[in-house]
């Protein structure tokens, strides 16, 4: 992938970050976690085979009733465990009853109803987004990458000056800096990498902050190369399945919103399925993301069964001729066993309707928890079979720094970055501007 960068007029003026400059989408607050809470909540309905799974009633929507009260999920739910629901089995030994349809407001009982005509109409366009094909730049991106990672650049840029000022390469130099770099997520490879292309000819020789901090982002650089990988939706598949996975608060929902959008405006027919089943507000949640960005939302109540709603969405999906077709998932931790098999359950019922899908599995990444990603991908990979990464909140405090070790363990594609919490707050992921907001140089 190219690593075309956007200019950046004003630079200096916007160094400071720019006000919103598209409204956020309201989120609904979430059933409060609690930290380690133990609890296995997660609705666990019985296995069902995929001829009942479809029998269960869902609503597909276009509107969403309400707006749901606008509310952040404060830094530390994240990753936080699931409440139970009341009233329902969370071992899932009894059978539940058949859930009642819903119908909004407007009466959007559409299912099993909906045609394609009753669609918005779309453009053919090209089905794959590239940092070439993103809309104009102007939303200062750049200026929320960097100030999202001046925790990590200007503690790495601190060690840098102090350790390279007016100071001949040795060991002890060399053993300091990698220490801060390892203190930067980096991971323990790249960061030998990096002191070892640092050492490479300069030994006992006299080396400039400047210098350092170019071989530094050309090392990032090469180790997050290989995994700027663009998301690509194969059109031979109709749908195109993607299924958002990742701990409470990633950024799961708003990421569909976002990339719906981006979808859209290439003139792709995208549906939703409001996956979260656990809690009603995360249903409200991506009804407005669907309403606000054209797509559709195929729903059941509450509790209901996750794995069999995706398999009804996957029907409806074909059925209206939905290009693409984004499962939102609950948030849930990686070493909660019960609710990662919750996971391969949808996966596996997925795999029923078409034995391709789901064609991408994201797991989105919240760049503010540092080094807990790391098993973050190891366990949600074994359950679900990840395919890419996102990741989230690099504008807030992040630690990034853990991409880097990240792309180092696991090789894995990483589509995104998500910079703010607006539906266009979302950019392809380019190696170059990443290594260079690490290692703190600008523009
Ligand atoms: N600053 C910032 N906030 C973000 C970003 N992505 C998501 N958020 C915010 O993070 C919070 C949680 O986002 P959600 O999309 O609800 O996360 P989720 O993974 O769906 O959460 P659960 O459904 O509870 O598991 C919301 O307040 C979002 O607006 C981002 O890139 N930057
Ligand atoms: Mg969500």
């Amino acid at each position: 992938m190219a690593d075309t960068k956007p200019d950046k007029p004003g630079f200096l003026s916007r160094l400071f970050g720019r006000k919103a400059d598209t409204p956020t989408v309201p989120e609904p607050s979430p059933t409060t976690p609690q930290a380690g809470g133990e609890p296995e909540a997660m609705p666990s309905p019985p296995t069902t085979g995929a001829d009942d799974l479809a029998a269960a009633p869902s609503t597909v929507t276009t509107a969403s009733p309400d707006t749901p009260e606008a509310s952040k999920t404060p830094p530390e739910l994240a990753g936080a465990d699931l409440q139970p629901v009341e009233g329902l089995d969370p071992e899932g030994t009894n059978p539940q009853e058949p859930l009642p349809r819903i119908v909004t407001e407007q009466g959007a009982e559409l299912r099993p109803d909906i045609t394609a005509a009753d669609l918005p109409a779309f453009e053919p366009a090209p089905a794959e987004i590239t940092p070439e094909a993103k809309p104009a730049p102007a939303h200062g991106w750049w200026q929320r990458l960097t100030e999202g990672m001046r925790r990590t650049s200007s503690s790495l840029s601190d060690s840098v000056t102090g350790l390279f000022t007016k100071r001949k390469l040795d060991a002890a130099t060399l053993e300091e800096l990698e220490d801060a770099l390892v203190q930067a997520d980096l991971g323990v490879p790249t960061a030998m990498r990096i002191t070892e292309a640092i050492s490479s000819g300069r030994y006992n020789k006299e080396i400039s902050p400047q210098e350092v901090k170019a071989i530094l982002a050309g090392e990032v650089e090469k180790t997050l190369q290989p995994v700027a990988q663009p998301l690509v939706v194969d059109r031979s598949k109709k749908p195109f399945v993607i299924l958002m996975i990742g701990v409470n608060g990633a950024g799961k929902t708003t990421t569909i919103g976002k990339l719906s959008q981006k979808f859209r405006s290439q003139g792709l027919k995208v549906m939703l399925a409001a996956g979260d089943t656990f809690r009603a507000a995360a249903i409200e949640q991506l009804k407005v993301w669907g309403e606000r960005v054209g797509a559709p939302v195929l729903s059941r109540e509450q509790g209901a069964d996750a794995a069999g709603l995706a398999y009804d969405a996957l029907q409806e999906a074909k059925a209206n001729g939905s290009d693409v077709l984004l499962i939102d998932t609950a948030g849930r931790l990686q070493n909660k066993a019960g609710l990662m098999a919750e996971l391969e359950k949808i996966v596996r019922v997925v795999k029923k309707f078409d034995p391709s899908a789901p064609h991408a599995t994201l797991l989105v990444l919240d760049a503010t928890v540092g080094q807990n990603a790391i098993s973050q991908v190891e366990l949600f990979q074994k359950a679900a079979g990840v395919t890419g990464l996102v990741m989230t909140k690099l504008d807030g405090t992040a630690r990034g720094g853990i991409l880097v070790a990240l792309a180092e363990k696991f090789r894995l594609p990483v589509h995104f970055i998500g910079v703010g919490e607006g539906v266009e707050d979302l950019e392809p992921f380019t190696a170059r501007d990443f290594a260079k907001a690490i290692a703190g140089i600008e523009g």
